[in-house]
């Protein structure tokens, strides 16, 4: 039997190179991914850099519905990381493509590779306002009020 889709939400950010051009071919990734749909996206946002150094973020939330098990997402996240030609010379070092699992369905998970919910998601403003824009009911008013001193600004985008 197949199974029943997730809904999912994962985070996209970038602050290096043409990070706009890489969180829009993020979400292309996404969107080709085998056993998934992307159901919706939010706008992109330009951030202040948070516990990071370098140039402003570029961030984005995607929500998507997938077949695929949450460790097998992970690999696929990684992997669109690595074609976008990620490197991790140190933790939070600027990145040409983060992809970061917030949500799978209702899962709790906490494997050596991966705990979902994201554990750092509700002190943040560029995973809590596109969340926000994607899924309003799963982000309240008192969140957004917590993370408000954050500094986050709508990106114009490229017409396609
Ligand atoms: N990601 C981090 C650390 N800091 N700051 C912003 N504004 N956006 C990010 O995506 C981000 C960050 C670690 O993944
Ligand atoms: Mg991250
Ligand atoms: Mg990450």
């Amino acid at each position: 039997m197949p199974r029943e889709p997730v809904t999912a939400y994962v985070a996209l950010g970038a602050n290096l190179g043409d990070a706009v051009q890489a969180v829009l071919q993020g979400i292309e990734a996404l969107r080709a991914l085998p056993d998934t749909q992307l159901i919706r996206r939010s706008p992109l946002y330009r951030t202040a850099p948070l516990e990071a150094s370098g140039p402003d973020y570029v961030n984005a939330v995607v929500e998507i519905a997938t077949r695929l098990v949450a460790p097998e997402l992970l690999a696929r996240l990684q992997s669109i990381e690595s074609e976008a030609g990620r490197e991790r010379p140190y933790r939070n070092a600027p990145r040409t493509l983060d992809l970061d699992l917030l949500l799978f369905g209702s899962a709790r998970i906490a494997s050596e590779c991966l705990t979902v919910p994201h554990p750092r998601m509700q002190e943040r403003a560029f995973v809590l306002v596109p969340l926000a824009d994607v899924a309003p009911a799963l982000v309240t008013r008192a969140q957004l009020e917590a993370v408000a001193g954050q500094r986050i600004e709508r990106v114009d985008e490229p017409v396609a």
